[in-house]
């Protein structure tokens, strides 16, 4: 059988703490802003939250386990700031450490690499009280945090992702609401955008001189924009989109520049030898990318413009047009024009694509399967994407399915179900979907099954 992915490619699957872990109150771990969203009513789907989640914190020997059983070489997770430093800050919880500690040493006991990302959204509630990320301070201590991680574990760990989607979760958090923290004000959203890039510039910093053996990058959600309509306040909508969504954080970290629109905006905020700390030759961009994006003008959102959100139907299309239960449409071509996007535009960099995956309303059958057809459906096109892009000479080194587990989709909370395992989240047993079996052939074969 002909090999068509590269040697050494990575086959992982990918899951973030506040989405898994559970525990919210174990261990001396302090409060984020997702414990303190997803205890306001009103703010997530049947007001659900991550309080126990899928217990991962309990039973990732369990999970670890399953990801050995179909030989995953990669996992990607995120540590939660708060287990770490219960108030962003200042003494280091021990047992945080250890819980990761012992996390990495059984992925390494069974030949997983450990991804570490630093941020997946679960920022201290603490440091939210004092602004989050539209203050300045956060910079330098989310360096620090960053330092007692790389110090800790780059004996163990060789990849290091600062942060997860910055685009999703400013524009969803400090601009719409839809997330925590939950604002609508552009006043806090623009500083927002630039502590981050200039948190992730001094992250990478803390962390090459911790330990010179370590790979690092930054994970962005990047999609191509589309207009909804042909109408001139949707096409200049559609441009304003793309700006802010792929280009906020992407341009800085990896060209060293804001597009023009953008550095005016932010003008402001920039301080000499700023983009110089930002701009860090970083190691690898992480792609997490799902669908292409339908943009409209709207006068109501604070950029003027919008793509749909999670749950509702894109802009423009028909009404029965066949989705998955995100109401995000299948395109493949998306995939891998974003793929090969990243390969002109930002310098034909290593690209670790670290999510890809589908929500269907998957169910345990008579026979104690989950037979989640559709999503093998959708691996097996976006996987042909991938193939193809590094045909024409993306540099691809992994491909990290979202998700591992069924978890908490956020402001969704669990009728999402994205995981590869199935979870009943009443008793917590874990069952392997078909598109688990998948992965494992894949994998033994490094051919993508028929
Ligand atoms: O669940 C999220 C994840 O936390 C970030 N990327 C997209 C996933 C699906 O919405």
């Amino acid at each position: 059988m002909a090999e068509i992915f590269p040697k050494n490619f990575l086959w992982g699957a990918a899951t973030a703490s506040y989405q898994i872990e559970g525990a919210a109150n174990e261990d001396e771990k302090g409060k984020s802003i997702w414990d303190t969203f997803s205890h306001t009513p009103g703010k997530i789907k049947n007001n659900e939250n991550g309080d126990v989640a899928t217990d991962h914190y309990h039973r990732y020997k369990e999970d670890i386990s399953l990801m050995n059983d179909i030989k995953l070489n990669a996992y990607r997770f995120s540590i939660a700031w708060t287990r770490i430093f219960p108030n962003g800050k200042g003494k280091v919880n021990q047992k945080g450490i250890d819980f990761y500690s012992k996390l990495i040493d059984e992925l390494l006991a069974n030949n997983i690499k450990p991804f570490i990302t630093l941020y997946h959204w679960d920022l201290p509630q603490a440091l939210q009280d004092k602004g989050g990320w539209a203050n300045r301070d956060i910079t330098k201590i989310f360096a620090d945090y960053s330092e007692v991680i790389a110090k800790k574990f780059s004996d163990r760990c060789e990849y290091f992702i600062t942060f997860n989607e910055p685009a999703v979760f400013s524009i969803h958090g400090y601009l719409d609401g839809y997330m925590a923290p939950g604002y609508k004000d552009k006043n806090k959203y623009l500083p927002t955008i630039h502590h981050i890039n200039l948190s992730h510039g001094q992250s990478v910093q803390a962390i090459r001189s911790a330990s010179s053996n370590i790979k690092v990058g930054c994970t962005l959600n990047m999609a191509p924009c589309i207009p909804s309509s042909t109408n001139k306040e949707d096409l200049e909508a559609t441009k304003v989109f793309d700006t802010y969504w792929n280009r906020s954080f992407a341009d800085p970290m990896y060209l060293g520049k804001y597009p023009e629109k953008l550095f005016q905006e932010l003008n402001n905020y920039i301080r000499t030898d700023d983009m110089k700390t930002i701009y860090q030759n970083n190691d690898f961009i992480g792609l997490n990318h799902y669908q292409h994006i339908r943009v409209k003008s709207d006068k109501n959102n604070l950029l003027g413009a919008r793509g749909a959100f999670n749950d509702e139907l894109p802009f423009g299309i028909e009404k029965d047009a066949k989705l998955t239960l995100m109401g995000w449409e299948v395109v493949p071509d998306a995939y891998y024009n974003q793929i090969m996007e990243l390969k002109t535009h930002y310098g034909n960099p290593d690209i670790y694509l670290t999510e890809n995956g589908c929500a269907y309303p998957d169910k345990i059958d008579a026979n104690g399967e989950v037979q989640d057809t559709d999503r093998i459906n959708y691996f097996r096109k976006y996987l042909s994407a991938v193939k193809r892009a590094i045909d024409n000479g993306a540099k691809v080194k992994s491909y990290f399915a979202w998700s591992f587990l069924d978890n908490f989709e956020w402001a969704l909370g669990y009728e999402k179900r994205f995981g590869i395992v199935y979870v009943d989240f009443k008793t917590l047993k874990r069952t392997p979907k078909n598109s688990y079996y998948f992965f494992k052939k894949l994998i033994e074969n490094n051919f993508i099954p028929n």
